[in-house]
Formats: C-alpha cells, structure tokens, sequence
C-alpha cells in the first residue's frame, strides 16, 4: 500500500513508520510512506505558506498556489489515490472506515495547519473529509498519524499472527477484556482466579463475558447496533446480575 502525506511538518508525520508495527511493515514494504511539503512547492524568496483569509478576522489560512502545486505532483506519482482532508467537519473515523480504506490500495492525506484551507480546492481536490473526534488539534498531522496507524495494522501480513488483527479490540465491535500479567499480586489486589486455572474453556467464556461487561458500562451504545447472540445475552446478563 502507498500512502502519501501532504503536510508543512513532514518530519512529525514521519515518526508514525519509525516504530514498531508501523516500522515493520515499513521494513517489509506492505507501506510506502512518502512526504510532501508545499513549502516546496512556494515560489517566493520567504517561501510562504499561509495567507490571508477573504472577509478579514484573525488566523491565517494555507496559501492556495503551493498547495495546488504540491498536490498536482503528488498526483503525478500516486495517480488514481484516493485523496483525503483531515478536519474536524469530516465523516468520524471509526474501525469499520479503516478497516475500508486499508483495502483501497492507494491514499493520500492532506493536513491543514492554520485556519483551515480554500473552500473552493477542499471542493476541486478533497474526495473524502474524515475527522479522528470531536475536539481541534493544531493541525490535521497527527490525525493523519492515526490513520496511517490504524490502516497498517489492516494490512494483510502486518500483524504478527498472535496479534492478528481479528483478536483485536473492537474487530467484534466490542471493547478489550481486562489483561493481567506478573506478578500474582499488585498492592493486595489478585489476578483472576479463572485465569491461573488452565481451563481454558472457561478463561474464553471469562474474556467475552468481562468485553461485554466492559462494553456495556463504558460504550453502551456501541451495544445499540449489535445483535448479541444466545450465548452473549446470557454472559452479559451474568455479568450485570454480578456486578449489581
Ligand atoms: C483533524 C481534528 C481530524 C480532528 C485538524 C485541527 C482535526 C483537526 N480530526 N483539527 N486541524
């Protein structure tokens, strides 16, 4: 997969492939990472980057000409990439997104700074306008950081197979299971007895019922849109007899 980043701190984004599984697949070439500045793309001795908005007020804008300029070249390398525009407006970008994207080959991200860019070339150039949340972040970099996180670990061959990607969190649409390692006891508290008896049989019934349980307390309406099976509904409502 190749995905491109269009961004004035490409050595932020960068760090996203220098560790771990992102890194890994870096390494194995399942990721082609490549980082595009408009602040080469400018023309102007001071090579700037922003520029006044229309109607006056504070706060600054990316200027247009360098940023079209640096999209056009992206676009001459990664041609047929679907392009997308990180901002607060756009769609929330859930697993279900990711898990998408991943398959789609060829991505290129553009990260605002400032106020925002253009209205007219987020229209001429923008095929999707994704958001990570509800909150402003100083720029879309490290929401483009996420993405790219997220869409690796998607990638077929990313992801050890004792970590595979259907263990994960949320691949069942449900929160994690509560983990514990060494040692036995930590300030007075125990692990799980189930978890130190070897039955394994019923640790899985122990690790669904506690994402469930989990879920049901902290995202109740991530149950909203589910349909829980026999053998959920009767752990969920274990769960909820035990923890009342
Ligand atoms: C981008 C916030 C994506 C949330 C970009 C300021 C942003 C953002 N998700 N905030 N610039």
């Amino acid at each position: 997969m190749r995905i491109d980043v269009i961004t004035l701190f490409p050595e932020l984004v960068q760090t996203v492939i220098e560790y771990g599984v992102v890194s890994r697949a870096a390494e194995k070439g399942l990721l082609q990472l490549t980082l595009w500045n408009p602040r080469d793309y400018t023309k102007d001795k001071h090579r700037t980057v922003d520029d006044r908005p229309y109607g006056g007020g504070p706060g600054m804008l990316m200027k247009v000409e360098p940023l079209q300029a640096c999209i056009a070249a992206v676009r001459l390398q990664n041609p047929g990439a679907r392009l997308i525009y990180l901002s607060p407006q756009g769609r929330l970008v859930k697993q279900k997104l990711i898990n998408q994207a991943a398959k789609w080959e060829n991505l290129i991200f553009l990260c605002g700074r400032y106020e925002g860019i253009d209205e007219r070339l987020l229209q001429q150039e923008v095929d999707e306008e994704w958001s990570i949340g509800d909150y402003v972040i100083s720029g879309g970099e490290l929401a483009a950081m996420v993405c790219v996180d997220a869409i690796t670990r998607q990638i077929p061959g990313a992801l050890g197979h004792k970590d595979s990607a259907e263990l994960d969190s949320f691949s069942a649409g449900l929160l994690d299971c509560p983990h514990y390692t060494r040692p036995e006891m930590i300030n007075g508290a125990k692990v799980p007895d189930v978890l130190l008896n070897g039955n394994h049989r019923l640790i899985e019934e122990w690790r669904d019922k506690q994402a469930l349980g989990k879920t049901w307390k902290s995202r109740p309406d991530l149950l909203d849109n589910m349909e829980l099976n026999d053998r959920q509904r009767k752990l969920l409502k274990e769960f909820i007899a035990e923890s009342t």
